[in-house]
């Protein structure tokens, strides 16, 4: 079933109906994220609506009062991507800001319809919903029903058949099940530099690409299945590469992100990606945040380094072979292994990822994984370490946590953030063991002190510019940490 041709985006009216898209993601860390999602349904309503795109990442909702008040909307969409930052011992409550600096101003001058979506609002709805009052609320992907909701707006009609949709006052508390998928290939380019100043974003950060929806692995605490979908649906390699060359023609040299949930699966997909931008010899700057160890090669890492690649981030959670089942991560140990060998062997920066507190992690356990961080992972390459599992609706995890009373039946999971902790290492226990571990490695980082201090930046900034160092940030940072480190370490000893 299609929802929404766009070959009938150029039948408009004499009068376009103007939609306002709004980013209320206000996170710079750990750099400032273009709104995709926005960017992609405001390219698919053009020609149909006058869109404006107001981005709040650096104006933080000073200045959207007075758009309002100007550009008049029919429509006013509101994108949420944050809930809190899924940082156990420090938690931030995005939500709070959302609705004193965007959502409530809004309403107070605006009688306009709101509208919201966005993958944080697609795993707690219900709760968005009630808190702020919107109209309508629209779960997972926009691009074919956010339009298919604008049009029976328009015409006066029910929308109560569309899937995805919550209306106000409906109250109900269910899971919403996404009865529809849009073919991502027919979907338009985001251009997202089309639709907002994306000066701002070229120094310090980058510009995002999704080569896929979907998500067939069953991580146990994940979202990505609920909000995506648990099947793949794969973007063209050729288009890909379009994308990116369009981008680079329009924006000269910037760094590109796959922002897939893992850009490695289905197997083969991300090698055609990389032979299609070898093949046109554009030579971007890449990175991604998804390699999972699973179907990694040398085959891969080759491709990978001919195509572009400056940095990728893996996230196996945990070097455990019985945790790494327990989390239903779908590798084995050998993958592990074999992803950290490769990322040496390539020299290729790599982030790691590593989870603690999962159902059955012990100290023993904990070990297994801390010995795999001392043999197998380059020195120069950041680890970051979480402690303790985010709990999310319709996910296993929930289920184990209810099993084990961790969490009661009917308690919310939106706020305040509950996280599921191993009874076998209480949390004390586990908190001594990783300060132990990040004690040892000083490229081992707890989650909670992953930001660097203002002045460390502004030191590898000025070390960067002298020596023309093109590294990625984090490997410069690491070196400042480790020789601060050391020097810490000779004045203890000279006292
Ligand atoms: C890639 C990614 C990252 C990358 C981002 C890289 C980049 N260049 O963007 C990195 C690793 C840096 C990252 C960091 C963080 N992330 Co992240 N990230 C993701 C991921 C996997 C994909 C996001 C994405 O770009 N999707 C593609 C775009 C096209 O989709 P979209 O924006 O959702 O838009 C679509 C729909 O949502 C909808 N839509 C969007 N807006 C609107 C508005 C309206 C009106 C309508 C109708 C529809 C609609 O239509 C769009 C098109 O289909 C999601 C999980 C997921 N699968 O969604 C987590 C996710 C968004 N991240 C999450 C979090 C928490 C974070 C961090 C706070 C973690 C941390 N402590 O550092 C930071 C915040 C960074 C920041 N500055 O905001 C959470 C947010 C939920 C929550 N728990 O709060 C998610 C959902 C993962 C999770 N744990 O569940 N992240």
């Amino acid at each position: 079933m299609t929802l929404f041709n766009y070959e009938d985006l150029h039948d408009f009216h004499d009068h376009m109906k103007k939609i306002l898209l709004a980013n209320t993601n206000i996170e710079k860390l750990p750099y400032p994220i273009p709104p995709l999602g926005i960017c992609l349904l405001a390219s698919c309503l053009k020609g149909r609506y006058e869109v404006k795109v107001y981005d709040g990442v650096f104006d933080e909702g000073r200045s959207l009062v007075e758009l309002i008040r100007s550009f008049c909307p029919d429509y006013i969409g509101f994108s949420i991507r944050n809930i809190d930052d899924v940082v156990a011992d420090r938690t931030i409550f995005y939500i709070d800001r959302i609705l004193s600096d965007f959502i409530r101003p809004v309403q107070q001058v605006s009688q306009a319809p709101v509208i919201l979506g966005g993958s944080g609002f697609s795993v707690f709805p219900w709760e968005i919903m009630k808190l702020t009052g919107a109209d309508y609320g629209i779960t997972g992907e926009g691009e074919e029903v956010f339009p298919e909701l604008l049009r029976c707006l328009d015409e006066g009609k029910t929308v109560n058949h569309l899937p995805q949709v919550l209306m106000k006052g409906n109250g109900s508390t269910g899971a919403i099940t996404h009865k529809h998928y849009i073919s991502f290939d027919a979907v338009p380019f985001s251009e997202i530099d089309h639709h907002i100043d994306f000066s701002p974003y070229l120094q310090r950060s980058v510009y995002s690409i999704q080569t896929k929806r979907g998500c067939a692995l069953r991580c146990v605490y994940c979202t990505y299945p609920c909000i995506e979908g648990k099947r793949y649906r794969v973007r063209n390699p050729e288009t890909i590469a379009r994308e990116i060359e369009e981008a680079m023609d329009r924006l000269g040299k910037t760094t590109f992100e796959f922002v897939d949930s893992t850009f490695n699966e289905p197997a083969g997909h991300a090698e055609e990606i990389c032979r299609a931008i070898i093949r046109r010899n554009i030579q971007p700057r890449l990175r991604t945040m998804g390699i999972n160890p699973r179907n990694t090669s040398h085959e891969l890492f080759n491709l990978m380094m001919r195509a572009g690649f400056t940095q990728i981030d893996v996230t196996p959670d945990s070097a455990a072979p019985t945790i790494i089942k327990n989390l239903q991560k779908g590798f084995t140990f050998r993958d592990i292994k074999r992803t950290a060998l490769l990322t040496r062997m390539y020299d290729l920066p790599t982030m790691w990822f590593f989870l603690f507190g999962g159902p059955g992690e012990t100290l023993e356990t904990i070990e297994q994984t801390r010995s795999f961080i001392g043999l197998y992972i380059n020195e120069e390459d950041m680890v970051l370490l979480h402690a303790g599992l985010r709990i999310y609706p319709n996910t296993p995890l929930e289920k184990i946590a209810l099993k084990e009373g961790v969490i009661r039946p009917g308690e919310s999971l939106f706020y305040p953030s509950p996280y599921y902790y191993s009874k076998a290492v209480p949390r004390k226990i586990l908190d001594k063991r990783l300060k132990e571990i990040t004690d040892i490695f000083h490229n081992c980082i707890p989650a909670a002190e992953s930001s660097p201090s203002p002045e460390m930046v502004q030191k590898a900034l000025h070390i960067r510019k002298e020596k023309g160092l093109t590294e990625p940030m984090f490997r410069t940072l690491l070196r400042i940490r480790r020789d601060e480190g050391r020097k810490t370490k000779d004045e203890r000893r000279e006292i």
